[in-house]
């Protein structure tokens, strides 16, 4: 039975202002989910965003506020193990509020895993690999210091994929910016962009064309999300691979941007998706329909990271790889062993369920005070 439901905020500083064309961010809240079950099991689940209400529709208290009051009394009472009854309760009362959602699914699968001695990997179809290849983002809004941090990363074997914010600036700017970094890091290495959305058809017309020539192979999401007739034309027009990933919020938008060839590739989000089990429908369309898969990420902490990993390790396409980066972007790690990074891919955990344990000391002393002082008790599982 699902015992009781608690939401942590969790506020991390970043390593260094990460700046995207929607927002600046020097720290990240973790919205932590904790599903304790009457069997002894815990699961844990994550429901972070970026930037408040500067990228999505659902800010970091909206998350928790929302679970708080309206998802968690639905689910007290319930089987923790009928996960598929207790999702379509929640999808059928509850509107919107993917992210809150997703937290709260992952957190069902996590203890189900654990509950069943697998990981959740196994309870999404099966994992078909044991890594994922994990691209970094240059995004500190220095040219300069952006080549420096990307050569380190070249060096240490972390990552090898480069995925460039820009929007902010004029497209002259920008472009010059990537080719820079694009020219430094040569060849070998894989120099994406993500626009955030930021430009409009003709900005994307002239800053698409001068990127693929200079050997850039994605774009990711141009224009607004909504203007899909937009991003089917760029994908018609450019060779180079053009990404969805603001205008999917789940696999009824996959059928939309498939049915209009809106997109090469889909990033593949689950917070953005609802969930897992939309996220992996959402994949399906794309495989369904030859769209290629990327792994995105809101730049979730251990808890959301590792539950991302389970599902992209079962897709049998994943091309363009993740950007599953989100813990080595943060100063603070909730996890009290991290994820594991190396030769440019993250191992995907393979203890059941998400297969990561809670820093229990460290979330209760990097959470936000709440106006009381309950401390998450410690529980072994
Ligand atoms: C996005 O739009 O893809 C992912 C990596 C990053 O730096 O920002 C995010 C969000
Ligand atoms: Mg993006």
């Amino acid at each position: 039975m699902i015992q009781k439901i608690e939401t942590i905020l969790v506020d991390v500083p970043t390593i260094r202002p990460h700046k995207l064309s929607v927002a600046t961010m020097n720290a990240q809240t973790l919205v932590l989910v904790r599903v304790v079950c009457s069997d002894g099991h815990v699961g844990w689940g994550e429901g972070t965003t970026i930037g408040g209400l500067n990228y999505g529709e659902e800010s970091p208290e909206s998350i928790k506020v929302n679970i708080d009051t309206y998802i968690a009394p639905l689910l007290i009472g319930m089987q923790a193990s009928e996960i598929g009854k207790a999702m379509a309760k929640i999808r059928k009362t509850i509107q919107g509020n993917r992210f809150a959602k997703c937290a709260i699914e992952t957190a069902l699968l996590d203890a189900q895993g654990k509950r069943l001695g697998v990981p959740v990997s196994e309870l999404l179809g099966g994992r078909v690999r044991p890594s994922v290849p994990v691209a970094w983002t240059l995004a500190s809004g220095d040219t300069a210091k952006d080549i420096a941090e990307a050569e380190k990363m070249i060096s240490d074997r972390r990552h090898n994929i480069f995925k460039l914010k820009i929007g902010l600036k004029s497209v002259d700017e920008d472009v010059a910016h990537v080719l820079a970094i694009k020219r430094a890091l040569g060849d070998a290495i894989s120099v994406r962009v993500d626009v955030n959305q930021a430009w409009n058809e003709l900005q994307a017309i002239e800053g698409i064309a001068r990127l693929e020539d200079g050997g850039v192979d994605l774009i990711e999401q141009p224009v607004e999300a909504s203007h899909t007739d937009a991003m089917a034309r760029l994908t018609k027009r450019f060779s180079v691979a053009v990404m969805a990933d603001e205008s999917l919020h789940g696999p009824q938008d996959g059928m939309e941007i498939a049915r209009k060839s809106a997109a090469n590739v889909f990033a593949v989000k689950i917070a953005q998706s609802g969930g897992l089990f939309p996220a992996k429908q959402l994949a399906t369309v794309g495989e369904l329909t030859g769209i290629a898969l990327y792994g995105g990420t809101m730049l979730e902490g251990g808890v959301g990271t590792a539950a991302s990993a389970q599902l992209f390790s079962t897709f049998h396409e994943l091309a363009y790889g993740t950007e599953l980066f989100g813990p080595l972007l943060l100063t603070e790690e909730v996890l009290s062993t991290p994820l594991i990074y190396k030769d440019f891919h993250l191992y995907v955990p393979t203890r059941p369920g998400l297969g990561v344990d809670l820093d229990i000391d460290r979330i209760n002393y990097l959470k936000r005070a709440q106006g009381h002082a309950d401390q998450i008790e410690e529980i072994a599982s």
